[in-house]
């Protein structure tokens, strides 16, 4: 593995970025929140207070333990029928919430940083995770273009990322993420299997007893 440690701080005492490079196209962005986590955090209780957190079902019938909510154009779901974007809800029978500018313009700014200018995310899957909960190893493949990236924001209580390979089987890594972490993924890495393990419990003052994970993703063209 490579490490590639920069520090790009603006040089006045303010918040660092700490780039990581997982692997070929993927990177691990530390602490991205800074002033504007209020923003974002207002952001996703603003969406979710329109879309309501739900289990949705695995094409096997499964309930998932991740409960999810999705703003943007698009929203990715799972019933019987498959995995799939939607551009309504399936519980209101609205169109998702817009996606509120901050949280577009994180997504941008992040992928920017990991080295994909002009990221334009249509879907952000919202995830929350309680202690136990965990997510299995899969890839992202539900979207129409692989040649944009993933980008994927941690809010509240810890988690541990497991990153495979492009092949279900093999070494998976287990990288600590904490609130305000990032990892993008794209380019060689974009259809990495990855999952989460399951959460501990923990508390934190952003978010009490979850983890919440926001994947912003072009889901259409
Ligand atoms: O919760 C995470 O960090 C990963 C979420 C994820 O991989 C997904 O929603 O596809
Ligand atoms: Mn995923």
């Amino acid at each position: 593995m490579t490490d590639l440690f920069s520090a790009l701080g603006d040089g006045a005492g303010s918040l660092k970025t700490r780039r990581e490079e997982i692997a070929p196209g993927a990177a691990l962005l530390r602490g991205q929140l800074g002033e504007q986590q209020d923003a974002v955090l207002a952001a996703v209780q603003a969406v979710t207070a329109q879309t309501a957190f739900r289990q949705m079902q695995t094409p096997g019938g499964q309930s998932m333990s991740v409960a999810t909510s999705s703003c943007g154009a698009l929203g990715w779901v799972t019933d019987r029928k498959g995995y799939r974007y939607v551009s309504q809800d399936p519980l209101t029978g609205q169109p998702w919430p817009e996606m509120p500018a901050v949280l577009h313009a994180f997504a941008r700014a992040a992928a920017a940083e990991a080295g994909y200018p002009g990221f334009d995310p249509d879907s952000c899957l919202i995830n929350r995770y309680a202690p136990g909960v965990k997510m299995g190893l899969h890839q992202d493949r539900d979207e129409v273009d692989f040649t944009q990236p993933i980008v994927s924001l941690s809010l509240g209580i810890p988690a541990v990322f497991l990153w495979g390979g492009l092949t279900r089987t093999g070494p998976v890594r287990r990288i600590a993420l904490h609130h305000g972490d990032v990892v993008v993924w794209g380019g060689p890495s974009r259809l990495v299997f990855h999952g989460i393990a399951p959460l501990k419990a923990a508390v934190h003052p952003a978010t009490g007893e979850v983890r919440i994970n926001l994947t912003f993703r072009r889901a259409g063209g």
